[in-house]
């Protein structure tokens, strides 16, 4: 089943939104089969970041990332990288559409609240990066004919 990377970043979790973030993936169907807080390092950030070494906003995105706690989650679901991109909506809030979670809550590129893996093959690499296999968690949900039909 399909995976994504899903990050609160410290200005989330500073403004207290992780409830309310959580709470878009959980109740649009997806499920959530990783969790935690953790203070990224300087060697994780870069990693993460690695594709934007070389942009000019590269050092404030890392120290940005590396100012406080993170939450860093892993959603399941058919088709939660690409959903879970719109439910997160554009890079720079100020043109993300109402309804999206930078729409709704920020204003500028560099404090735009989340990160969601943009590709499968994306996505695959940066749950390998933030977590180890054993912090990972496969179950169904009981309710899931309500939210998925049977061989659709
Ligand atoms: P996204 O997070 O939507 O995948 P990205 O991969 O292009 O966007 O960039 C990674 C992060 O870098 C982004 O969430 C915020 C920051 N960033 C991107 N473009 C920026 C810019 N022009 N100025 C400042 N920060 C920027
Ligand atoms: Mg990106």
């Amino acid at each position: 089943m399909e995976r994504t990377f899903i990050a609160i970043k410290p200005d989330g979790v500073q403004r207290g939104l992780v409830g309310q973030i959580i709470g878009r993936f959980e109740t649009k169907g997806f499920t959530l089969v990783g969790l935690k807080i953790i203070s990224v390092t300087q060697k994780l950030a870069e990693q993460h970041y690695d594709v934007h070494k070389e942009k000019p906003f590269f050092s404030g995105l890392i120290e940005f990332i590396t100012s406080g706690p993170v939450v860093a989650m892993v959603w399941e679901g058919e088709g939660v990288v690409a959903s879970g991109r719109k439910i997160i909506g554009a890079t720079n809030p100020l043109s993300a559409e109402p309804g999206t979670i930078r729409g709704d809550y920020g204003i500028s590129v560099g404090r735009n609240l989340i990160h969601g893996s943009d590709a499968i093959e994306t996505a695959q690499k940066e749950i390998s990066l933030w977590f180890k296999e054993e912090e990972l968690v496969s179950w169904e949900l009981t309710l899931s004919t309500w939210i998925v039909e049977k061989n659709s």
